[in-house]
């Protein structure tokens, strides 16, 4: 009689255990779509997120058109979403350590550094890459947040002065995205 009680007590707890792990499971977000559609009227095109669990690498790929010809362009997830004044009210670039600005190689640089997008001479930039340290959910979520791609190139925190170390000196923002939960 009382094995069986165990038994049951057991079982009741391995079932209350697997319904906790799949739903958190499910909360994961797995895939996002980024779509730059503010900002310059030329920059158009859109990257797809994916991660497979939330301590794995984010691979990003996607076109994006209309670029500056044969540059590089400073490329970053800034810490909001919020874009009713065009790409400027995104806030600076994701920063949940209070780390200084540098390159997606770094050790100390900003979650949301991700370096430069290479344009080629037709102003398209073929995005095909994964990131460390961002994240679809957690403490380093994107989710809500905005990609952003700047004028200039990001001098990655090694331009020695005061801005490289804060925003890589690429200049003003000429186009950004929300990053949304793909459909
Ligand atoms: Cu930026
Ligand atoms: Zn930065």
């Amino acid at each position: 009689m009382k094995m069986m009680r165990s038994f049951f007590v057991t079982v009741f707890f391995l079932a209350c255990y697997m319904s906790l792990v799949l739903s958190f499971e499910r909360a994961l977000v797995k895939k996002a779509i980024v779509v730059f559609n503010v900002g310059s009227n030329l920059i158009h095109g859109s990257l797809e997120l994916t991660q497979r669990s939330p301590k794995s690498f984010v691979s990003i790929s996607g076109v994006i058109y209309g670029l500056n010809p044969n540059m590089k362009q400073g490329f970053h997830v800034h810490e909001s979403g919020d874009v009713r004044d065009g790409c400027n009210s995104t806030l600076s670039h994701f920063n949940p350590h209070q780390q200084n600005h540098g390159s997606p190689s770094s050790y100390h640089r900003h979650v949301g550094d991700l370096g430069n997008i290479q344009v080629d001479c037709n102003g398209t930039a073929v995005v095909n890459i994964w990131y460390t340290m961002i994240s679809l959910s957690g403490e380093h979520s994107i989710i809500g947040r905005a990609f952003v791609i700047h004028e200039k190139e990001d001098d990655l925190g090694k331009g020695g002065n005061e801005g490289s170390l804060k925003t890589g000196n690429a200049g003003s923002r000429v186009a950004c995205g929300i990053v949304g939960i793909s459909s």
